[in-house]
């Protein structure tokens, strides 16, 4: 069904099906693809019109022509790929022709797409048009290269039922309620801010001042579907907006949530973001510096050009059918106590600034976050979700060969940190966990991996709870140590102590009489005799039991924990 809503952007290309309930027995039976988070947000906005004049996935002549020119087939400016990708197993039941059901993780039908396009993309080539780099650096390249599928499907959708949301359900509008909203409170011009961050005082002034230039009223539109990995979560940054909103003149300001999966592609993305505000009712859209910018490169270099995107926007200016409002980064000058575009600053003038990574330390340090900088109720906000180190969970992390004296230190320090108390205490000893976590698992590489990760996957929930996780397995492979560490790490504190006593002296000791058994050949793939252990390279301690008593180590593993912030001097 397809409506066309006056006065804004356009037609408003709505992509929900009469009756779902037809739909819903249609779909019984198709091929089923459930879809990925990102997937799901991109069925979102190409339901509900986010994403007009697209209908459904592109077909393989206008994700050609959008790779290589910004331009469907038709010739209408879009600058990003909208592709489904999915696995070659899936793909062969999906050919040219057919109808498949996507669904939520949940199983809930979302939409029906009736597959027009099948085919194998160059996905490295996609990457140097779409994001001018193939570096692993940038998200949208490490998605294309390690997780999106190696085949693309277009064709038109037709929705069941929008992504169910729970979270601030009356902040999220369709593009037709803020079209109506708009109407509905008389806002004629409406300046849209596109954001990732909480807003601080910067950003306030810079989105005054663009309302005041724009002569328009002010739409806070932060993407809350995905953004850059390691953003702080949307919880924090919607609760954050919702203070940043009451600084605002009352009836100016609007705040509503966009369930964009972000690409962070720079210029092209600014372009896109442009065209999803305008189909979102907006008549001004405020280009920041660095637009949707990843960071660096793996060189450390800038992806982009900090005002690429103003250029780009510039030059399509006459056919985005929204007027983009170029700033400048604001700048906050001591001497006259108050922000200015950085361009504004007269010589001699003191510039103050403080980096994400500044905000994060400080957050993460306890240390005053300046007023100049943000609201005190911002400020406060963020240190609710990002308590400083000694307030927030963390893991250790034994690993060693068996009879290292991993459980003995994990035992003591258990009781160590139980006597200085403060947070929840969990022992996940190798032996704890292959008795209650993983009893169906023998040695293999693959069941070890899979019994290192679901010790990971626990100590992460009890980290991410403000927990103290700690963990005793041999885990004899340094890449599965290393996923533990990346999914334990933006939660809380991982240490990795490597309990480093030979194999000579293990060996000497067997306790379980296991080397025994293993060198006469009664036990196979025993770990050190002829299965390997790959030592970690960079731990965050290592101790030799041979040389150093358990109390000893213990004590160094507390002096460790204090130097890096997570308990009170030991
Ligand atoms: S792993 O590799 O991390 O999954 O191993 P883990 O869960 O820590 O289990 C190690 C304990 O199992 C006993 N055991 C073996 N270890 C190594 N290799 C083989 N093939 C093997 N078979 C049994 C051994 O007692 C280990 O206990 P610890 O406490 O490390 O001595």
């Amino acid at each position: 069904m397809i409506h066309t809503i006056p006065p804004y952007g356009g037609t408003l290309k709505e992509c929900y099906a009469d009756d779902p309930e037809v739909l819903k027995r249609e779909a019984m039976g198709l091929p089923e693809w459930t879809l990925s988070r990102r997937q799901l947000c991109d069925v979102e906005l190409l339901l509900s019109g986010g994403f007009s004049p697209l209908e459904g996935f592109m077909s393989e002549a206008d994700y050609y022509g959008v790779v290589e020119n910004m331009r469907l087939d038709d010739g209408t400016l879009w600058p990003m790929p909208l592709t489904l990708d999915v696995d070659a197993g899936f793909a062969a039941l999906a050919a040219p022709g057919e109808r498949i059901a996507l669904r939520d993780a949940e199983g809930l039908l979302i939409a029906v797409m009736d597959v027009s396009d099948r085919w194998m993309p160059d996905k490295a080539h996609e990457a140097r048009r779409v994001l001018g780099t193939e570096d692993r650096a940038h998200p949208a390249m490490r998605y294309l290269s390690e997780y999106a599928g190696e085949v693309y499907l277009g064709g038109r959708l037709t929705g069941a039922a929008a992504p169910l949301h729970y979270d601030f359900k009356a902040l999220r509008h369709t593009p037709r309620q803020l079209r109506e909203e708009f109407v509905r409170r008389g806002w004629s011009r409406v300046v849209a801010f596109q954001t990732r961050n909480p807003m601080h005082r910067a950003h306030l002034e810079l989105t005054f001042r663009a309302a005041q230039r724009a002569e328009a009223n002010l739409l806070i539109h932060p993407v809350v579907g995905m953004t850059k990995p390691g953003d702080v979560d949307h919880y924090t940054r919607v609760r954050c907006y919702e203070h940043a909103l009451r600084r605002f003149p009352e009836q100016t300001t609007m705040l509503s949530l966009l369930p964009l999966a972000m690409r962070m592609a720079g210029p092209r993305e600014a372009l896109w973001h442009a065209i999803i505000r305008r189909n979102h009712g907006c008549t001004h859209f405020i280009v920041g510096r660095d637009h949707a910018s990843p960071g660096k490169d793996s060189l450390g270099n800038d992806f982009y050009g900090p005002y690429e995107a103003h250029e780009l926007l510039a030059a399509h200016r006459d056919e985005i059918g929204i007027e983009p409002v170029p700033f400048q980064a604001m700048v906050y000058v001591e001497e006259r106590a108050e922000y200015v575009p950085a361009g504004e600053v007269a010589p001699g003038e003191t510039v103050k600034s403080l980096s994400g990574t500044e905000l994060r330390r400080r957050l993460r340090e306890g240390l005053e976050i300046p007023e100049w900088f943000t609201y005190p109720e911002i400020a406060a906000e963020l240190r609710r979700t990002h308590p400083p180190r000694h307030r927030q969970g963390f893991t250790v992390f034994f690993t060693g060969l068996s009879g290292a004296g991993k459980s003995t230190l994990a035992n003591a320090l258990m009781v160590k940190l139980m006597e200085l108390g403060g947070r929840p205490v969990t022992l996940l000893d190798g032996d704890i966990v292959r008795t209650h976590l993983s009893s169906e698992l023998g040695f293999s590489r693959a069941h070890r991996d899979l019994n290192v990760q679901r010790i990971g996957f626990v100590a992460s929930e009890i980290t991410k709870n403000g927990g103290v996780a700690i963990c005793a397995p041999i885990a004899p492979y340094a890449a599965t140590r290393q996923r533990v560490r990346e999914m334990i790490e933006p939660l809380g504190g991982f240490l990795e102590v490597h309990v480093a006593t030979p194999l000579a002296v293990c060996e000497q000791r067997d306790r379980k009489g296991l080397y025994a058994k293993a060198r006469a050949g009664l036990i196979k793939g025993f770990t050190g005799i002829d299965d390997p252990y790959e030592p970690p390279e960079d731990p965050e301690l290592r101790l030799d039991t041979s040389a150093l008593s358990p109390a000893a180590g213990i004590q160094r593993l507390l002096l460790k924990l204090e130097a890096l912030g997570f308990i009170a001097r030991p």
